[in-house]
């Protein structure tokens, strides 16, 4: 009997993931890092004067969940030694994520110094959307991967100046399944449920919200016109979520934004 053929070697990862800083970009010392990752890193931001990094992933031989979650924790205290107050906004494509952000760095974030860190498989349109000259931004574009990760946002957050960053807003990837299994190391999720997706999407895609500090219930203005029954989603986000706090608004109006403000203002607070 003839033997199975050998197993083709594994083929040298390709960098997987690119990492853009469109404003603000960290200059010379505070892109140093230390730990395990940091040689990595560092040779990474070596190569790319430009801001422009492509980092390869690296084979620690423990699950990917489990070295997310440890990960997560390094992102979670960095955080928190930097006294910023980390947001890790989800929704299915198209929810208002970058339109709340656009208007919020231009009204909140002209008091409070925020950052951007925006997650999409391809383009920069929403780092280039998001680009304030008071707000740093950086752009990751996943290629294949339907979530951000820990170790994309430890990446990231080196290569922009977060001196000064009360708020530091994470936007994922538009996806209501794959985000929900990944710690960012944030201390805040924010949910986003459109009027146009319907009022059942808490009670179809329960894991995301369940893992919500804050549902925001966008596009309210056109709720009328689309027969978006509010009281009926509120309710089913309770019914799943009842930990998580709801607020109803519109980037568009205006409406609700107020709300959205003094919740980012009271958790900013807190340091
Ligand atoms: N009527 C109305 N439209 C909105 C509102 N917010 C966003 N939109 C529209 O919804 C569409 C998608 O908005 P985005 O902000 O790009 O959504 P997103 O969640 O960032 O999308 P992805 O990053 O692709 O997942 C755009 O056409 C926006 O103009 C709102 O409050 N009211
Ligand atoms: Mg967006």
């Amino acid at each position: 009997m003839n033997s199975p053929a050998p197993l083709p070697a594994t083929p040298e990862s390709a960098p997987d993931y690119r990492i853009h800083a469109l404003t603000g970009a960290a200059t010379g010392s505070t892109r140093d890092l230390s730990g395990p990752l940091s040689a990595e890193i560092n040779a990474a931001f070596a190569a790319s004067p430009d801001g422009e990094i492509a980092v390869r992933s690296v084979d620690v031989n423990i699950p990917l969940l489990e070295k997310n979650d440890i990960l997560a924790e390094r992102n979670r205290g960095y955080f928190l030694g930097r006294g910023l107050t980390a947001l890790n906004l989800v929704s299915s494509p198209g929810a208002g994520k970058t339109t709340l952000l656009e208007r919020t760095l231009d009204e909140f974030g002209r008091q409070n110094r925020c950052a951007v860190l925006v997650g999409d498989l391809e383009t920069d349109n929403d780092g280039i959307r998001l680009s304030r000259p008071h707000a740093p931004v950086a752009q990751i574009t996943t290629g294949t991967v339907c979530h951000l990760d820990a170790g994309m946002i430890a990446r990231a957050a080196q290569s922009i100046d977060l001196d000064g960053v009360r708020i530091l807003f994470i936007e994922n990837v538009g996806n209501l399944v794959c985000p929900a299994s990944f710690d960012l190391g944030e201390q805040v999720r924010v949910v986003l449920l459109s009027t146009t997706e319907g009022e059942d999407k808490p009670l179809k895609y329960p894991p995301i919200f369940k893992s919500a500090n804050l549902v925001l219930l966008t596009k309210v203005d056109v709720a009328d016109v689309l027969g978006f029954k509010r009281d009926v989603a509120v309710e089913n986000i309770r019914r799943i979520a009842p930990q998580a706090q709801i607020i109803q608004l519109s980037a568009r109006t205006g409406e609700g934004m107020a709300e959205w403000y003094a919740f980012l203002q009271a958790r900013a607070g807190r340091r």
